[in-house]
């Protein structure tokens, strides 16, 4: 097992193992992972059928991506995939050794990386890594109706404006990446909507919202100022 930096639990690494675990059971193609932070807004039934045009994982550009590539060293017309949503050729994976590649790198690294699993995961395998539509991976940092601060936020090398708008409207995976979902119900308008449709269609739709701390507390007081401000969502 890797080191684990304190920001993280060592449950990243799952994914990382998933060839190896569930090939003993089944002769499994093809794996789609997802976080436990996100919400299927859609049906996905593509991501299993879809041609991976011999590449050994698919994923959606990271919001991070830009400083991610400088700090590993990596080139800069490379991709750099968020692994909340993976799409992975199992055959392809065991063929290059990838779990065992990634977790050496990981553990060869002299500082705790920034993202383990995500920092290895696209160090390791990337010529490997299939860009994939960002409506598969709607991360809150990205769904912002201002699309030119989106892009200056995103790696340019990687979708258009047209394609952003698009995916805005046509969400498949929402990703509450980096703040509990059920305290923030997503920073942004969008993912807030989508979770609260479906907070209330479940049984938990009366519960109340809790803090883990003081300051994810200010955090979401400031949010509720400036949601007076810009308008209610
Ligand atoms: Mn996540």
């Amino acid at each position: 097992m890797p080191k684990v930096p304190t920001a993280w639990h060592r449950a990243i690494y799952g994914r990382l193992f998933l060839v190896d675990i569930l090939d003993l059971y089944d002769d499994m193609e093809r794996i789609v992972y997802l976080d436990s932070d996100i919400l299927m807004n859609q049906p996905v039934p593509e991501l299993f059928e879809m041609d991976m045009q011999g590449q050994c994982i698919a994923g959606v550009a990271d919001a991070d991506s830009y400083e991610r590539k400088l700090t590993l060293g990596m080139a800069e017309g490379s991709a750099y995939i968020n692994s909340g949503v993976l799409v992975i050729d199992t055959a392809r994976w065991a063929a290059l050794d990838a779990s065992r590649r990634i977790i050496d790198y990981i553990n060869s690294f002299p500082k705790a990386l920034l993202y383990p699993d995500q920092d290895a995961i696209n160090y390791i395998l990337c010529d490997e890594i299939l860009l994939l539509p960002p409506e598969y991976n709607m991360m809150w940092m990205i769904c912002d109706s201002d699309i030119p601060k989106i892009m200056r936020n995103i790696d340019h090398f990687y979708y258009s404006a047209e394609e952003l708008k698009h995916a805005l409207h046509h969400i498949k995976i929402c990703h509450f990446a980096g703040h509990d979902m059920w305290t923030f119900y997503g920073i942004t308008p969008i993912p807030a909507k989508i979770f609260k449709k479906y907070r209330n269609g479940s049984d938990w739709r009366t519960e109340k919202r809790h803090f883990n701390n003081v300051s994810e507390c200010l955090l979401w007081l400031m949010m509720s100022v400036k949601r007076m401000i810009v308008g209610e969502w």
